[in-house]
């Protein structure tokens, strides 16, 4: 069992488990900010270099470019809603100043993050740095904490194999 991050789960023996494949035949859509660009670009680079590992072509990932991470909901919404790509990664970066700014731009990121994936259906993952210094989020982008640009992309395969796997409804 690894420590931190995605790791395995040991399944209680007896009961039925739905686990998706890791599927290749994706249309990805990464939806990246341009603020703190210079770590949005090491995400960015993170996520694509998970897709392209995992055998998703390049010609099948579309990245679509946002001014900051407030701007992340309604674009991965559209693009959820449009339907041409089973998983869609949000990235973006946000760092603590003197006022609540940092609260809003987080908080509703998140929320709209969410939204778009459960009113979809399409899994959108967060790949949105919330941190209080420009250093944590090195650490994150690439540095000592992994990159979580990467991670999102990791969770965007797992989901969009798990909803291909899951129940619909009738
Ligand atoms: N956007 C970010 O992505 N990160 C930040 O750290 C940030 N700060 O600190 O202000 C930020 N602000 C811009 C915001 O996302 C919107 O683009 C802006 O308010 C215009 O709607």
């Amino acid at each position: 069992m690894s420590e931190g991050g995605f790791g395995e789960l040991r399944l209680p023996a007896g009961c039925s488990a739905v686990e998706g494949r890791r599927p290749t035949d994706l249309d990805v859509a990464i939806v990246a900010s341009r603020f703190n660009a210079d770590i949005v670009q090491r995400l960015l680079d993170g996520a694509v270099e998970r897709l392209t590992a995992d055998g998703i072509p390049m010609d099948r990932i579309t990245v679509v470019v946002v001014p900051g991470a407030w701007e992340l909901p309604i674009a991965c919404r559209r693009l959820a809603e449009a339907g041409g790509h089973q998983a869609v990664i949000t990235l973006g970066c946000v760092i603590r100043g003197e006022t609540p700014h940092f609260d809003y731009v987080c908080s509703e990121a998140a929320r709209g993050i969410t939204q778009a994936a459960t009113d979809s259906g399409v899994p959108v993952s967060f790949g949105v740095l919330t941190c209080d210094t420009h250093e944590q989020a090195l650490d994150r982008a690439g540095g000592r904490h992994g990159n979580k640009g990467a991670d999102a992309a990791e969770a965007a395969i797992q989901m969009a194999g798990l909803m291909r796997a899951l129940p619909r409804r009738h």
